[in-house]
């Protein structure tokens, strides 16, 4: 199972990241330090003005029309406003304008109700939920620059861990990119409502040493096993609706509205990590998604018994 690392912008480990950690100490400095005075200044006028035996209980003299601090209160918060938006600005500026490396790994994401699709289409892989890319050493870095489209709603794709949410929006396209320092699965979510299976749209990102990362590319661009005993399985396979759905590279499956199944067995977790990617919980998934993720675009396939036996025995070779 993926190890699970608590998604926190508090443990950055990219440069975008570690960006909008800095700014939200700053942030959190400015609140803080608010927070000190005007609580400061609530409890001394609390304890300093009290109620004290002899008072007489009429009110103390009131002071009308203080210019000096009626100023002093418009214009001290206004400052404020204005160092938090400049800083942000600066932020937001400098995370967005990085040109992109000569030798940046492309990537296109596709948010989908409610799945992910990850292209790379320089690399001619397709594959889903789990983006894998290789590690960006400061001596030597690679980031990954990543195109987000919709099919459908508007997601938002956030791994906080390696830089904020970027917005999916159909007819839009956004772009951002990450550049991972230390190898690691890092877990994120889609980050904007968009319907009733939003919360099991979840996203990993495992950040590979160079040299497996090679062997992940290598794996993926291979042709899908095409093993004899398995042929009913691939038979009952390509004679039902599956086909029009998914993909299988080298069969005659080129459906593109669900996840590529090339390299499934490839994926630690099925359904956008709703369930663990094992031969039982892939058996159920087929016979009926809902079991597994209620309301997933995905029917009931009502293959039968024996078939459904074979057809499971065949995607579990899809390595
Ligand atoms: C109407 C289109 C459609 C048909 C037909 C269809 N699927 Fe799917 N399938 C989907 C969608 C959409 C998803 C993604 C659902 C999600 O994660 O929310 C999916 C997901 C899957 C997954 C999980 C993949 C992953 O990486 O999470 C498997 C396995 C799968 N389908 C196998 C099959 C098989 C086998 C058949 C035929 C018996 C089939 N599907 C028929 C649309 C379809
Ligand atoms: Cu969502």
């Amino acid at each position: 199972m993926i190890p699970i690392r608590t998604p926190s912008i508090f443990a950055p480990a990219s440069t975008p990241a570690f960006a909008i950690r800095e700014l939200s100490f700053l942030v959190l400095a400015i609140v803080t330090f608010i927070f000190v005075v005007v609580a400061g200044l609530t409890v001394y006028a609390i304890v300093r003005f009290r109620r004290r035996p002899g008072d007489d209980g009429r009110e103390p003299p009131q002071v009308y029309g203080s210019t000096q601090i009626e100023l002093a209160w418009t214009l001290v918060p206004f400052l404020i406003v204005v160092v938090l938006f400049l800083t942000t600005t600066r932020y937001i500026f400098a995370i967005e304008t990085r040109a992109r490396a000569a030798n940046a790994l492309e990537v296109t994401v596709v948010g989908n109700q409610w799945w992910w699709e990850i292209r790379y289409p320089a690399l001619g892989i397709v594959t889903a939920n789990e983006l894998h890319v290789p590690v960006s050493d400061p001596a030597e870095p690679r980031p990954t620059f990543i195109t987000l489209q919709s099919a459908d709603v508007i997601h938002s794709f956030w791994i906080p861990q390696l830089a904020g949410k970027t917005d999916v929006i159909p007819g839009k396209t956004n772009r951002m990119w990450i550049d991972p320092r230390t190898p690691g699965t890092y877990v994120g979510q889609c980050a904007e409502f968009c319907g009733v299976q939003h919360a099991g749209m979840l996203l990993t990102v495992t950040v590979h040493p160079k040299e497996e990362f090679a062997l992940w590319v290598a794996a993926q661009q291979a042709a899908a096993p095409d093993l004899p005993e398995v042929r009913a399985g691939r038979d009952v396979f390509t004679s039902v609706a599956c086909v029009n759905c998914h993909t299988v590279r080298g069969t005659p499956a080129n459906g593109v509205f669900g996840p590529d199944l090339t390299h499934l067995m490839s994926r630690a977790t099925l359904g956008a990590g709703v369930a663990r990617n094992t031969p039982q919980n892939l058996r159920a998934w087929v016979n009926d998604p809902a079991s597994l993720k209620p309301g997933a675009l995905m029917p009931a396939m009502k293959v039968s018994g024996d078939d459904l036996d074979r057809l499971v025995a065949y995607l579990v070779t899809l390595r």
